[in-house]
């Protein structure tokens, strides 16, 4: 399966810069990126987490009706899940070997790029989970200017199938924030820095992307995503974080670890079988 290059304007790179996010019209092709739906279906059966059912364990209150979800519909789940590309061919193609590694490491600038790590995130129709507003830093191990995540819809996104959604600017504040439950503003235990701030409505920016499109954005950017208040369509998407050259491990106590943390050194480049060069190709 191959994927139809995309050209980056120096406009995407300094919008990249100024807001802390870009979206890309037509990055990739839309049938390549929907060869990922069997795939996705598959990990999703096989080790998906219903991040709905945490959702409830930790703010029961949260009800259809407050989200904008008619009663009476099928409720739809929050799955995810994190590190494919490690055991799975597609993923490891998708995220290694196709032109998105091209086209980040031109929007970070950066001359050689590492793939972080990639995640599926599915709301099925009628989802009344938000994503809540978090940077993603907060969960990352690393340190550095030059890192972003890519999310790569599967499903038309707008706000009401759930959309990302961004708080322009964001990435300029340095402050660290504690990372979240994801589908609760609740910090994670034992973890360092403030709780994410609540956010304005009005500072909010909610793209609409079609299968094709992506947007790439910073580590530090406030971000989260809105219920699916479709009856009738998934909101999949893959999301993939890649650091570039600045980079370097930085353990943040309390994040998630994953077992190659164990083995890796503070300040250290990001050279590890677990953290791939994917830019340049070889
Ligand atoms: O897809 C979502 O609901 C949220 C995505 C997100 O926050 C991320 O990929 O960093």
């Amino acid at each position: 399966m191959s994927d139809s290059g995309g050209f980056v304007e120096k406009a995407d790179i300094e919008k990249f810069w100024g807001d802390g996010f870009v979206v890309l019209r037509n990055v990739i092709d839309p049938d390549y990126v929907l060869s990922m739906e069997d795939p996705i279906s598959r990990v999703i059966d096989e080790d998906g987490t219903d991040l709905s059912e945490l959702g409830s364990l930790i703010t029961p209150e949260t009800t259809l009706i407050d989200k904008g979800i008619s009663a009476g519909k099928k409720v739809g789940r929050f799955l995810a899940g994190t590190d494919h590309w490690v055991n799975n061919k597609d993923f490891e193609t998708f995220a290694c070997n196709s032109v998105i590694p091209e086209v980040v490491a031109r929007v970070l600038q950066s001359e050689s790029l590492w793939l972080y790590e990639d995640s599926v995130l599915v709301k099925e129709p009628n989802t009344a989970e938000e994503t809540a507003f978090h940077k993603d830093l907060s969960y990352f191990h690393v340190s550095g200017e030059q890192v972003c995540t890519v999310w790569v819809p599967l499903d038309f996104a707008s706000p009401d199938t759930g959309a990302i959604r961004f708080v322009k600017g964001s990435h300029n504040d340095r402050s660290a924030y504690r990372p979240n439950w994801f589908v609760s503003d609740e910090p994670l235990p034992n973890t360092e820095g403030k709780r994410v701030p609540s956010v304005a409505f009005e500072d909010v920016v909610a793209p609409t992307l079609s299968v094709g499109d992506i947007s790439i954005h910073h580590a530090r950017t406030l971000h989260g995503a809105s219920p699916n208040r479709s009856g009738s369509q998934s909101r999949r998407a893959i999301s993939i974080r890649y650091c570039g050259d600045d980079a370097r491990y930085h353990l943040r106590r309390g994040a998630p670890l994953k077992p190659h943390h164990e083995t890796i050194t503070e300040g250290d480049v990001l050279t590890h079988e677990y953290c791939p060069k994917v830019w340049p190709k070889n």
